[in-house]
């Protein structure tokens, strides 16, 4: 059913100015003018923007439905590459759905999720990188992730693939010349230079799989400890940053017990600030299970603020969340910052007490109470954002879903097939086998080579509408 014409709202539903109904297919122009006059359908012209109205179809009395803009678009010059029409009606729940309803008893079927974007891929207006962002554009929340998506959407990254994958065609091109010429013992490709290529390749390849780490960073946010002794103001600074009273601040030691998370953006990168239950001893059973849960969030997150209270000396369960820290960034590393909060009161915490103390630390002052020293820690926290999801010298292109990556790893996997069998001394078919699945892969990547099942996954998690 791949040339018949769906329907949806493409709008999110509620109450707005306008919604916008989609029609795409073979039949959507037939369809539309049966909730319009004829003379008004005379009227529309690809690409120009109508006032029309609309009117219930199948009834003997037509019921006036709704006054649209209405934009026409004849195949290929579309968004899928068909007969669309695009109808901007009044927003709200119950107009849009009428219209779908009549569109619907006209002829045309209810689209699926992504099924407008699924036709423009099938119809050749964009690549599967290409149909893929624009998930992502929608979902975007943050400018780091929309310059992302805009690298896949423009196809710049699908450009970058095809380069490899010319690449890969045209070793294979040496390689089957001299496998045409078997019998006659020659050796038209120059094999060190070969090997060098396909090692080139595989560290392209390696950046590129590497590149996913980076992505989901950027979309799922980089999570930020909130440590410390009870009481050092670890939920106040939680709720400064958030700008919002998200946990409760109170002057009780242990006041938090269970772990908070919130995520927020700070210069245009996601953060998940983390809210800890103060780490000491205690037999209190609840307190003891939030501390063990602080534990966990001080294992696994890449950043740790750690805080201390300026009015009061070292005591030992500094020095015991400090030793704790040391140790797991030793197994992973860390973004190890010490915050020396509630600075408006008068300085206990000594310079000489901090010396050996804050070793291996960034140190920064804070006051939750005036808000002093909040933008210094913010734009450290970008600082580090940044650095964590630049590209780097690696090259600009990275993966945005795990679909992506595994075909990535399956390109590079078979490359580094292709060196082995190199080295041993097989014969080139071996070896441009090895290269075609690496260049298959890639094809799976942009979409070259495609089966249903990938398609329907991929576009399952995309709007209806879109
Ligand atoms: N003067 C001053 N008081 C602060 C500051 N930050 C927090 N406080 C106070 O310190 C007390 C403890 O603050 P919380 O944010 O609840 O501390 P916490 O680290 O979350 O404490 P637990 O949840 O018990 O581990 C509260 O009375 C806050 O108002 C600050 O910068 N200056
Ligand atoms: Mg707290």
């Amino acid at each position: 059913m791949k040339n018949d014409t769906i329907a949806a709202i493409a709008t999110a539903p509620g109450r707005a100015a306008i919604a916008v109904i989609r029609l795409s297919g073979m039949d959507a122009f037939k369809i539309f003018a049966r909730l319009v006059r004829p003379e008004d359908m005379e009227k529309l012209e690809p690409g120009r923007v109508r006032l029309v109205r609309l009117y219930s179809v199948g009834e003997k009395e037509r019921e006036w439905i709704d006054e649209c803009i209405v934009v026409p678009y004849v195949a290929p010059h579309s968004y899928t590459g068909e007969d669309v029409i695009e109808i901007f009606s009044h927003g709200g729940s119950y107009v849009p759905s009428l219209i779908l309803d009549n569109l619907i008893r006209a002829g045309a079927r209810l689209a699926q999720p992504g099924e407008f974007t699924l036709r423009a891929f099938l119809n050749d207006k964009m690549d599967l990188a290409q149909a893929e962002s624009v998930e992502w554009i929608v979902s975007a929340k943050t400018r780091a992730e929309l310059d992302l998506a805009h690298q896949h959407y423009s196809g710049q990254f699908s450009r970058e693939i095809q380069r490899l994958r010319s690449e890969m065609i045209d070793m294979l091109g040496l390689l089957e010349l001299e496998l045409d010429f078997a019998e006659e013992d020659v050796e038209f490709a120059d094999r060190s230079e070969l090997l060098q290529r396909i090692k080139t390749l595989q560290e392209l390849l390696r950046n590129l799989v590497r590149s996913y780490e980076r992505t989901h960073l950027l979309r799922e946010g980089l999570r930020v400890a909130i440590v410390g002794r009870p009481n050092v103001g670890k939920s106040s600074l939680l709720n400064l940053l958030l700008k919002k009273e998200r946990a409760i601040v109170t002057d009780i030691p242990g006041t938090t017990r269970d772990v908070i998370e919130e995520a927020i953006e700070i210069g245009g990168y996601k953060f998940v600030f983390i809210d800890t239950a103060g780490i000491r001893d205690v037999d209190d059973r609840v307190e003891q299970e939030g501390i063990r849960r602080s534990e966990t969030i001080l294992k696994s997150a890449p950043v740790v603020l750690f805080l201390l209270d300026s009015g009061q000396h070292l005591q030992t369960e500094d020095w015991q969340i400090r030793q704790r820290i040391l140790q797991y960034s030793r197994e992973s590393d860390k973004e190890k910052i010490i915050i020396i909060n509630k600075s408006d009161l008068p300085r206990r915490l000594s310079d000489r007490e901090l010396e050996h103390f804050a070793e291996g630390f960034k140190v920064m002052a804070l006051s939750c109470v005036t808000g002093e020293g909040l933008e210094a820690i913010e734009q450290v926290l970008s600082k580090i954002a940044k650095k964590r999801t630049e590209p780097g010298q690696e090259g600009q292109s990275m993966l945005v879903n795990l679909r992506q990556k595994e075909a990535a790893a399956k390109a590079l996997e078979a490359l580094e097939a292709a060196e082995r069998h190199f080295i041993e001394g097989l014969s080139q078919e071996f070896i441009a086998t090895d290269i075609r699945s690496a260049m298959d892969a890639l094809g799976e990547l942009i979409g070259e080579v495609t089966t249903e099942d990938i398609l329907g996954h991929i576009f399952a998690n995309f709007c209806i509408g879109k």
